[in-house]
Parts: C-alpha cells; sequence; structure tokens
C-alpha cells in the first residue's frame, strides 16, 4: 500500500466527498464478525458519530474499557460520473488497526492508530449506487504496536487494555473519513527542499507522478502572484526576495503542480508551504539561521467527551491558548496529530516536535501499567526483547516512513521525536536506536533534526543512546516524582548536575526540556503551598526557570502538559493526569498567568 502524502484537497481536477457524520457502530468479543457476514452490515448496530473516540460517549464501563474488535459500516453514494478515475476512500486514521470492506469485499488493512491510509475502491464498487462500507478495527495493545501495551483478561474472559503509557487508550475511527475521486494519471507525491541565498529561495522540488506526461510547478505568494515556475518532475525553483516563513510569523506560498497535455489539464494538486531552514550549530537551533528559543508545551489530542476524536473547536482553542501565552511550539507528544493541527501551525508560525507513538518501550517495572495499579509480567527489559527487535523494529521503521511521507513538506515540521521516554540505558537499545535514526536521516529530504524525549530513569551518564540525537530532550519531573513539595530545592540542585554532566558530554548539542511539571487541582489553593495545589505548580515552574535561564546552550522549555488529560484509572492519577497549565475545558490554571509573563516577555529569536 503507498503510503499517503497528500492531504484530500478539491482542485479542477480532484473531488472529495465527505463520509463523516453518524455511522452504524458495533462490538466484537467472539471476533466472529467476519465470519457471519457483518463485512456487509453489522447484525445489531447502535450509531457511533464519525470521528470520535467511541469510549466515552457510553455510560457503561464495559463499553468504554471495551477491548478487542469492534466494527463501523455505513452506506455511501458513488457518483458515477467517477468511473473515469480513482476513487478511494481515505481513513485520516484508525486506532489502532483497521481492516476496511466495500460491498463484503475487503480492500485494504492497516497497522497504526494515528497516520492515514487510502483504501482503493474501483474494483468493488456500484457506480451510481449506494455501496455499504464495513471497518473492522481492533484496539489492543501488544509489544509489537506504537504504542506499547499489553492485554489483561478478567476472570469473566473480558478483555483490558494494560498501556504502558500515561494517556487513555482512546480508539474508533477518530479523523475524517472521506470519499476521494483523483484522475487515473495523477500526482502522488512531491517534496521540496529549501535553500536560502541572501534574498532568494532556491528551492529544489520533486514530484512522482504515475505517468510520463509533462508536469510544471508554479508558486504563488499570499496574494496569489505567481513568483517562481518550474517545469519537469525534478528541479529548482527560485523565489526573489523571499518571504521567509519565521517563528510567530509565518508566510506561506501556494505551490501549484500540474500534469498537463499540451494545454489539456490532467491533474492539479497544490498545497500551502512555508520556506525556512531549520540546523543545529554551535549548541543553537537555528531557523533561518537563527537561534531561536523555544517555548511551548508538550500536548494531546483529548477532550471531554470527544476522546481523541477530530475535534476543530478545541484545536483551535488549544492554539489560541498557546497564542496568548506566548508559546511558538509544541510537541506532538505522543503520537502524530491529525494533519489539520499541522496546517494550523503552519499558518500560526509553531515550531513543531513531530512524534511517532513509540511510547511505553521501558519494562513494565517503570510503566504506568504497574505503577497506577498491577504487578508487572515482563522479565526482560523491553529492548532485551528478540521480537522487539525484529518486528516492533519493523512496526516502528514502517510508522517513520509513513509519517516523513505525511509530514515532510510542513515548514511548521522543525524536528522529529523518535521515541517518548524509551529504556535508554540498556545496551540492547543502540542498534535499535541507531537503526530508526538513520532510516529518518536517509527518508526526510529536508534532513531535520532528530531526537527522542529522554526518561529521569536514564539520566546523564546512564543513558546509551544520545549520540545517535542531533539535541538532547529530556523528560524530568524533580519536584514532583522526585524531590517533591518541601525538599524541591534539591531537586533542583540534582537537576543542575546532571544538566552539566549532559553539556560535557554533548558540549555541541542544545539541550531543552520536552517535559516537566506538577499535578495541579484547579481551584485547590493554600498558603504555603501544598503538592497538588495551584501555588505549588507555580513554584515549581518558577523553580525550572531558574535553572533554564543559567544556562544558554538550554534552547527550550516545554512543560508538560498543556492541558489536563484522560488516563487510565489508578491510584496516580485523579479522573487523568492534572499537569495542565490549562484545565480539561481548556482555562488557565494560575501557573498559565506566570508562564504568559515570563514567555511573552522572552523573544523567540536570540538575535
Ligand atoms: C512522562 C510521560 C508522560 C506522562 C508524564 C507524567 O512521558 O506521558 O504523562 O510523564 O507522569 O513519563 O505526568
Amino acid at each position: 500500500m503507498a503510503f499517503e502524502s497528500l492531504y484530500p484537497r478539491v482542485t479542477p481536477s480532484r473531488r472529495i466527498q465527505d463520509m463523516c457524520g453518524s455511522w452504524d457502530f458495533q462490538f466484537d468479543p467472539d471476533s466472529k464478525g467476519v465470519a457471519e457476514g457483518w463485512t456487509a452490515g453489522l447484525p445489531n448496530p447502535t450509531d457511533m458519530p464519525v470521528p470520535a473516540s467511541f469510549a466515552d460517549v457510553f455510560t457503561d464501563k464495559y463499553s468504554r474499557e471495551y477491548t478487542g474488535d469492534f466494527w463501523y459500516a455505513t452506506t455511501v453514494f458513488v457518483p458515477g460520473e467517477w468511473q473515469n478515475g480513482n476513487v478511494d476512500i481515505r481513513f485520516d486514521s484508525a486506532t489502532h488497526a483497521a481492516t476496511v470492506f466495500v460491498n463484503g469485499a475487503e480492500v485494504t488493512s492497516h497497522e497504526g492508530g494515528f497516520l492515514p491510509f487510502v483504501a482503493h475502491i474501483n474494483e468493488v464498487v456500484k457506480w451510481n449506487d449506494y455501496n455499504t462500507v464495513a471497518v473492522k478495527v481492533n484496539n489492543e495493545l501488544s509489544w509489537q504496536t506504537l504504542p506499547v501495551g499489553e492485554v489483561h483478561t478478567l476472570g469473566d474472559g473480558t478483555k483490558m487494555s494494560a498501556p504502558y503509557f500515561d494517556f487513555y487508550n482512546y480508539s474508533g475511527l477518530q479523523r475524517n473519513v472521506r470519499l476521494l475521486f483523483t484522475p487515473f494519471e495523477r500526482i502522488e507525491d512531491f517534496e521540496v527542499v529549501h535553500h536560502i541565498n541572501g534574498s532568494n529561495a532556491h528551492i529544489d522540488y520533486a514530484v512522482s507522478t504515475n505517468g510520463e506526461h509533462d508536469v510544471e510547478v508554479i508558486v504563488l505568494d499570499e496574494d496569489g502572484t505567481q513568483v517562481a515556475r518550474a517545469t519537469g518532475k525534478e528541479g529548482t525553483l527560485v523565489i526573489e526576495d523571499v518571504q521567509l516563513w519565521n517563528l510567530r510569523a509565518a508566510y506561506l506560498y501556494r505551490f501549484v503542480v500540474r500534469i498537463t497535455d499540451g494545454d489539456r489539464l490532467i491533474d492539479e494538486y497544490f498545497d500551502e508551504i512555508g520556506v525556512r531552514t531549520v540546523e543545529i550549530k554551535d549548541c543553537q537551533i537555528l531557523v533561518n539561521g537563527r537561534p531561536v528559543y523555544l517555548k511551548g508545551f508538550g500536548r494531546h489530542e483529548d477532550s471531554n467527551v470527544h476522546g481523541r476524536g477530530f475535534d476543530a473547536v478545541m484545536n483551535k482553542r488549544d492554539f489560541e491558548d498557546m497564542k496568548w501565552i506566548g508559546a511558538n511550539s509544541f510537541r506532538t507528544s505522543h503520537y502524530p496529530y491529525a494533519e489539520e493541527q499541522l496546517y494550523e501551525a503552519d499558518r500560526d508560525g509553531f515550531f513543531v516536535i513531530d512524534e511517532v507513538a513509540a511510547v511505553g518501550m521501558m519494562k513494565s517495572l517503570m510503566n504506568f501499567l504497574d505503577a497506577a495499579g498491577g504487578s508487572g509480567t515482563a522479565q526482560k527489559t523491553y529492548f532485551e526483547e528478540e521480537s522487539v527487535q525484529t518486528e516492533t523494529l519493523e512496526v516502528h521503521k514502517r510508522t517513520l516512513r509513513e509519517l516523513v511521507t505525511r509530514d515532510k513538506r510542513h515548514a511548521s515540521v522543525c524536528a522529529w521525536s523518535l521515541l517518548n521516554e524509551p529504556d535508554s540505558k540498556v545496551p540492547e537499545a543502540v542498534p535499535y536506536f541507531e537503526a530508526i535514526f538513520d532510516l529518518v536521516r536517509e527518508i526526510d529530504p529536508q534532513k531535520r533534526p532528530r531526537s527522542y524525549a529522554s526518561v529521569m530513569m536514564a539520566p546523564a551518564g546512564t543513558d546509551t543512546t544520545h549520540h545517535v540525537a542531533d539535541f538532547i530532550m529530556l523528560n524530568r519531573y524533580h519536584g514532583w516524582y522526585v524531590n517533591s513539595g518541601y525538599a524541591s530545592a534539591d531537586g533542583a540542585t540534582m537537576m543542575r548536575a546532571e544538566l552539566e554532566k549532559w553539556h560535557e558530554l554533548e558540549p555541541d548539542k542544545p539541550l531543552m526540556f520536552t517535559e516537566y511539571g506538577a499535578d495541579t487541582m484547579a481551584g485547590v489553593h493554600k498558603l504555603p503551598s501544598v503538592m497538588w495545589s495551584e501555588e505549588y505548580q507555580v513554584e515549581i515552574m518558577k523553580m525550572w526557570a531558574e535553572i533554564f535561564d543559567s544556562y544558554d546552550w538550554v534552547v527550550g522549555e516545554q512543560p508538560w502538559n498543556l492541558n489536563d488529560f484522560q488516563t487510565t484509572e489508578g491510584i496516580m492519577r485523579v479522573d487523568g493526569n492534572k499537569k495542565g497549565l490549562f484545565t480539561r475545558d481548556r482555562q488557565p490554571k494560575m501557573a498559565a498567568f506566570f508562564l504568559r509573563d515570563r514567555w511573552t516577555a522572552i523573544p523567540d529569536y536570540k538575535n
């Protein structure tokens, strides 16, 4: 299956029919759906909105916690005039694995819950007629899925998800579903690499098509004026007096790609692209050659009732909150976000660290499953397990190929995060890390900086993998999980010692914090502060700010998390993780005002 690179767009040659709305839905705990013909329609469905996570729309626990196979079905009318082109159904995601049937026939399957795929349906479709679409989805976690986890079985045989990560295992058709029409001869992919020469930009491009007709690329500025043109599947576009894409000062050009046969247009696609460079030099991250200071957050796609269901309103509010507080960046913790979020980041000038769902790659003793309420079953460390070095590595590589294919043109995507809090202490991690870091260097046309979010349990001196990272990202919880409350000053001292050690080990690499913080119940006030109070969160933010301000090679701060979010229930969580600077309904806690004062005074660029 070809990876999905092109975000759906209507152009003179392309059409879209929305398939979102109410679908039929049914759990299939015995996995009997295929045998019993659910591929042609569900026997006893309830209705389910798409996009949404199914969990939080129900009022009973069995449905919320459901783990296993479950089905979606709908009817779609396919216009007869689309027979002279490709008809595909595009799923922006299906979490975590899906098999798609059209009129009872299997058309495609896909694993990995956060990236798009298409089902090509020309061969099975009834033209100018109604067609049944059924999707079997599965949300079980294992050591071979990204993210990582286990399935436990309760006494009565019910399956239960046991994630190795601290966010709720929301699943379903959580993003848009669309029927696409494209011409048989079509643009399949294109890439751009920017070079800045004085006031001009030279942009090397490559377009892939499945035919031999001529290709042209034109570039329009924001007023719609043509500023560059080139012909051929590969070439260089020159934009004179270029307006660069900068942090919080975005400028986007429209790149229009056409396949033509003389005067006849065969296919046309466009994308909005910012021109910018990103590199690492002298302990700094440079955007357009200038050192940046990153202010922002680790985030989640999470909201009340919708779960991880795509929510344009919440997304907009998150961007407005981030602008209000003076942020210029975020990490897509802990999975690739909906493409609409990246387009918004492109427009608003946010530096995005694009993370793949490699979270939970840690032996069970240290994962949230056990910390939150059970005992570990795993004896080996994660990377010691042979299937991880073979099967999981392949899954990880395939997912990275899909991620880079999808996101490579975005100006906002300035760096890749290839893992979150893996067990980077063990020697077995080294070949695994080297393999995925090499792959991303090879496949990313823009050669963006790569890193992983380092876990507190693998401090400087014990971490075995930092040589692969282009810059260092630390998740640290001094003042919360260690040296908390009255002892927090000791935590700051420990942290400074560790930081200096990192700088000794990696004197040329910039370092940033991708997580730190304190769980805080909005509305709890206490003088003097105690843990969980809003006052304590303010103190912890101040403590970290003083540390960051002491080192020029600390180039960014992203506290955990933008908002409170839902997790698996357990003794460490009160209806979810409360480390948000904003509540789950997107209202600021006291510490948000502290950060706003701080961040609005720190420029996005150091010079
Ligand atoms: C880190 C994880 C993150 C958690 C956070 C926390 O990367 O997913 O939510 O800590 O404990 O371990 O709040």
